[in-house]
């Protein structure tokens, strides 16, 4: 039996502001492409059933244009006859059972199981001959609901595979946490449990905790800190005894966390040449990709040709140079030149405007600035 198993495809994400010639945010589109691209390998390997270890979406309620999206793709599964079967992960998933799950846009789509109701749930499967069971747990409201539910499973002996899946992190390696309120804590000793095949979701890296348990990883890097993981879905096969899995890799946008400059011995001209000479070597056209500069004085920093760097990294989908400044007094000061740009530009307009409240106003919107545009910094 053929199955591949995907999972954090975060559609609706979004992240920088350059946008397409259709006014999509770019990493939007980027996003929506790798999961076209891993439906395409679907199609193409024919398996008898997609797994998804939760997160499809990115938040819970997902713009118009990335239920679109996922509609249309799972839909080519549905037309060629492939179970897809889908767990809810913690981006998706409503704190209030009032809110309603976007998940229910997939009820009544043939082929496709989609399991978000708060609690274990069973589908068995006859394939060529064969029969398998798979064991779904949807993100709960609460851990101790995830325990409960995790204890009411029972692998039934009298199939061929038992599969269980689920969407969290696992206890006791801080690695595979993701740092979210919500997440959900599989105890490690059950992933010793006799299933054939354990498919986790949560963790962005594609990681083999054992030859039958593995984190799929995400379709698409979401921050700098996964830009170095390859990204796509595991192909498995499963015979009696016998488990064979491969990870398969999909193409998308290169991007770049580079090696820090370090600017303690350096001066101006040194530091300027360093940032153009790693420009130059990484060809900045149509990447994504991030300069550091380490212990650099504040004085040295004020004098960084922004204009120059602007203009070498031009074609760039998206560049940020991240300083750690070192002042006199020993305070240290991370800068982000992207929030710079846009603090500045927000500051200029606001001081234009004639407004009673325009201290209130530059001081919120200087706050929210921060927040959002430091979203995607130190991951
Ligand atoms: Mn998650």
């Amino acid at each position: 039996m053929k199955i591949l198993h995907i999972s954090d495809t975060h559609l609706g994400y979004s992240a920088y502001r350059k946008i397409t010639d259709d006014n999509i945010n770019q990493r939007e589109k980027d996003n929506y492409n790798s999961f076209q691209k891993v439906i395409d390998n679907a199609i193409k390997l024919k398996p008898d059933i997609v797994l998804h270890s939760g997160d499809l979406f990115d938040s819970v309620r997902p713009n118009n244009r990335a239920i679109t999206v996922s509609i249309k793709q799972i839909l080519r599964l549905s037309k060629n006859k492939i179970p897809f079967l889908i767990i809810s992960g913690n981006h998706e998933q409503p704190k209030l059972k009032e809110t309603g799950h976007i998940f229910n846009i997939f009820e009544h789509i043939e082929n496709v199981y989609p399991v978000y109701n708060l609690k274990y749930e069973k589908y068995d499967f006859n394939i060529k001959n064969e029969s398998i069971t798979i064991h779904a747990i949807p993100q709960t409201l609460s851990k101790e609901d995830f325990i409960n539910n995790l204890n009411k499973i029972n692998i039934d002996k009298s199939k061929d595979f038992n599969i269980l899946i689920l969407h969290g992190s696992v206890k006791g390696i801080k690695e595979f946490k993701m740092n979210e309120f919500n997440e959900l804590i599989i105890p490690d000793d059950y992933l010793k449990k006799k299933f054939d095949y354990i498919a986790l979701g949560h963790y962005h890296k594609y990681t083999k905790i054992s030859s039958n348990c593995q984190y799929a990883g995400s379709t698409e890097h979401f921050s700098f800190s996964e830009s170095k993981n390859e990204k796509g879905f595991i192909e498995l096969h499963l015979e009696k005894n016998n488990i064979n899995s491969k990870f398969i890799k999909i193409e998308n946008r290169v991007i770049l966390d580079l090696e820090p400059i370090i600017c303690s011995n350096l001066n101006l001209d040194q530091i300027m040449k360093s940032i153009e000479l790693q420009i130059r070597e990484i060809d900045p056209k149509n990447k994504i990709f991030r300069i550091k500069l380490e212990k650099i004085p504040t004085t040295i920093y004020r004098g960084i040709d922004f204009e120059k760097i602007k203009n070498l990294c031009k074609d760039a989908t998206h560049y940020e140079i991240k300083a750690n400044i070192e002042s006199k007094n020993d305070e240290k000061i991370i800068k982000n030149s992207k929030i710079d740009a846009l603090a500045k530009e927000y500051t200029y307009f606001m001081n234009n405007q004639n407004l009673k409240e325009k201290q209130l106003l530059l001081e919120l919107g200087m706050k929210y600035i921060e927040r959002i545009e430091s979203k995607n910094e130190d991951k």
